[in-house]
């Protein structure tokens, strides 16, 4: 039998290379090996406001790329969160199994609410419980993220050792974090102090994988360099480091080797080779995009069945966590 991986991303926005590289990338080499579980959750994406239609929208979107990015949904389960209700419900108990000092100290609670000063709600909260109840619900041994993650599957790993102890039985696998060891972490474009992020003020951050190729050579060419002149990577060089992670994640080039191509050369050619082939690697992508958001049917029975498929597994899990805490009949 095979492991099983578990992985999600919010449609809150639209996808960008950190995102991709940071995940997605990672979850097409497990694909094969893994009985793969790939979400879209949208309950997450709903602790920040969103405007209805937009947020259906996004969800679709989310889901084509998903698709046009390599998710086969013959081999994998690529479904939406708000279709399976066993994910609210298994929050419910572990909100039971948490403390609140757990929660006060998440990093990415603690960011979102500076950033979102004016709607501080419970949900933003409570998302690593929803998240933990995520995964759980599938018993995966791996969960394929960015390293911003990390601390969120150290607290579902911690709930479920809570609950096999509580309850003196294996109810739950512990699931463990897997990130890339290049790109775990993408840096902002305008910024290489700070991660890569769809909600960073200034769109000069990121590349979206819908960024026309006159926009990505724009925001390439605006990436901000380091002080001298060599393209090469290293703790003294933040930016060029990033710059060359990126292109050798999406080329399969190896810093090295990219290192050597444009040695003795500036930043301006090292930015158009590097805009040239960002550019040749999303052409095909978004012309596969375009297919999946052009054939609405295709894509609803690609989500029907994937909820059909992750219902079964996640109600026999709430079923016997139920059981074990003396819920239903
Ligand atoms: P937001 O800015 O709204 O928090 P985000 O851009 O961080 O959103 P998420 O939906 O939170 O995106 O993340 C989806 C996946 O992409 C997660 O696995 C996350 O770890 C990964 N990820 C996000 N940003 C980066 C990044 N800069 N580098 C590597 N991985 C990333
Ligand atoms: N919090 C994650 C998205 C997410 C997730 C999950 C990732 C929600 N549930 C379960 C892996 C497994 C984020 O990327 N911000």
């Amino acid at each position: 039998m095979k492991q099983r991986l578990f992985s999600g991303i919010q449609p809150s926005g639209e996808l960008h290379i950190g995102n991709y590289i940071g995940a997605i990338k990672q979850w097409l080499g497990f694909q094969e090996s893994y009985e793969s579980f790939f979400c879209i959750v949208d309950l997450h994406a709903i602790t920040v406001r969103q405007d209805p239609a937009k947020l259906r929208e996004q969800t679709r979107k989310l889901a084509s790329w998903y698709l046009a990015c390599g998710i086969d949904p013959e081999k994998s389960t690529m479904f939406v969160q708000s279709d399976v209700p066993a994910h609210a419900q298994m929050t419910w108990v572990f909100n039971t199994f948490t403390q609140m000092g757990e929660l006060q100290r998440m990093t990415q609670y603690k960011d979102k609410s500076k950033q979102h000063a004016e709607n501080i709600n419970v949900g933003l909260f409570d998302y690593p419980v929803l998240m933990a109840a995520d995964i759980l619900l599938y018993d995966p041994e791996i969960v394929p993220v960015g390293e911003d993650q990390k601390q969120h599957i150290e607290l579902a790993r911690d709930i479920a050792t809570r609950m096999n102890n509580a309850y003196g039985r294996e109810l739950f696998v512990l699931p463990k974090y897997v990130g890339q060891k290049e790109g775990a972490r993408v840096m902002g474009l305008d910024n290489p102090e700070k991660k890569m992020s769809k909600s960073a003020g200034s769109e000069w951050n990121y590349i979206l994988l819908s960024d026309t190729a006159d926009v990505v050579a724009k925001k390439i060419k605006r990436a901000v360099t380091d002080t001298d002149t060599v393209v090469r990577a290293g703790d003294d060089k933040p930016a060029l480091t990033n710059l060359l992670t990126i292109y050798s994640m999406l080329t399969g080039t190896s810093i090295a080797d990219l290192e050597k191509q444009y040695a003795g050369k500036g930043y301006g050619d090292f930015k158009t080779g590097m805009a040239e082939a960002m550019i040749a690697w999303l052409a095909p992508l978004q012309e596969k995009y375009a297919i999946y958001m052009n054939d609405p049917a295709e894509l609803d029975r690609a989500l029907s069945r994937g909820a059909q498929k992750a219902n079964a597994v996640a109600q026999q899990k709430l079923h016997n966590v139920y059981q074990v805490v003396g819920l239903g009949r």
